[in-house]
């Protein structure tokens, strides 16, 4: 009987990843019960506006997600993309709403749409560059003078590489979404974009908002089944599945 795994390297790829494929390494999703928004507006901690009104507040907001995102390690979800792009290289495209570096810490290269925790810009030069200092507390200043801010994508701000990640959503031919809850826009939308044209899967303890669209849904967490999955080994995905 053949499995997804053997077929899988057939297609063209695209793996969208949310917060749950990083859960299992301790960092907390955003609208599960511990949810990292759940004792927030989401408004007042990632937004534009929010930022306008109380840059302190967000800043040690992002600074308290950067302490919690240093101390995590990739977990076998993160390792089993990893290596599923060593083998397929450039017929699999990663893309990610997460601002953790887990998927690069695991070998992979991903494309963050929401932008990255390990990275400030300059309100004023726009520079983004690398930081992986705390700055706990003060909001630091660029060497032109302009005050940092957290690179990272609000509500209400444009998403980043959008024409990339719809050029590698039109020519693929299997969409893979993992731990994501299908809320957040433009990335709830992927699947549907894709849907009728190619093969979709969504893999996650729960059904997304936009189930609808997945040609199946594998229930369980993912750092237990990507690696089965994609993993070479005898593992129970016929690839029927797809049929
Ligand atoms: C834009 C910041 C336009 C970084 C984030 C009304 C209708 C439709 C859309 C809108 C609307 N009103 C406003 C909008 C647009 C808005 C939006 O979508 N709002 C939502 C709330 C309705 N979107 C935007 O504003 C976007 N920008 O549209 O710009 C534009 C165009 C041109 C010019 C200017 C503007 C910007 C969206 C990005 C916002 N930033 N985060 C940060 O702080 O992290 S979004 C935030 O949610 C995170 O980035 C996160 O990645 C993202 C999605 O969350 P999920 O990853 O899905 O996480 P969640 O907790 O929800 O779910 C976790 C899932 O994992 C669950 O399903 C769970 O079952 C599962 N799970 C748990 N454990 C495991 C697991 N799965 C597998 N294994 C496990 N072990
Ligand atoms: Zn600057």
């Amino acid at each position: 009987m053949k499995h997804i795994a053997d077929i899988i390297e057939n297609h063209r790829v695209f793996i969208l990843t949310g917060a749950g494929v990083s859960a299992e390494s301790g960092i907390p999703t955003f609208r599960g019960f511990s949810g990292l928004w759940c004792n927030q507006r989401i408004e007042d901690v990632a937004s534009p506006e929010g930022w306008r009104k109380n840059p302190q507040l967000i800043w040690e907001f992002y600074s308290m997600r950067r302490k919690t995102a240093l101390s995590a390690k990739p977990n076998p979800a993160h390792f089993a993309i990893a290596g599923l792009l060593h083998r397929m290289g450039d017929r699999l495209f990663v893309c990610t709403q997460n601002v953790d570096d887990l998927h690069e810490q695991a070998g992979a290269h991903a494309v963050h749409m929401h932008g990255e925790l390990f990275k400030s810009r300059c309100e004023k030069c726009r520079r983004v560059f690398e930081d992986r200092e705390l700055h706990e507390y003060e909001i630091p200043l660029c060497d032109c003078g302009g005050r940092l801010r957290p690179h990272i994508v609000w509500f209400g701000e444009k998403t980043l590489e959008l024409d990339k990640i719809h050029r590698a959503l039109d020519q693929c031919t299997l969409f893979i979404a993992v731990g994501t809850s299908g809320i957040v826009e433009p990335a709830a939308s992927f699947v549907s974009r894709v849907a009728g044209r190619a093969w979709t899967i969504y893999v996650g303890p729960d059904d997304p908002a936009n189930d609808y669209y997945f040609t199946r849904k594998i229930a369980g967490k993912a750092g237990k089944v990507l690696p089965a999955l994609f993993g070479r080994s005898r593992l129970p995905f016929p690839a029927s599945c797809l049929e």
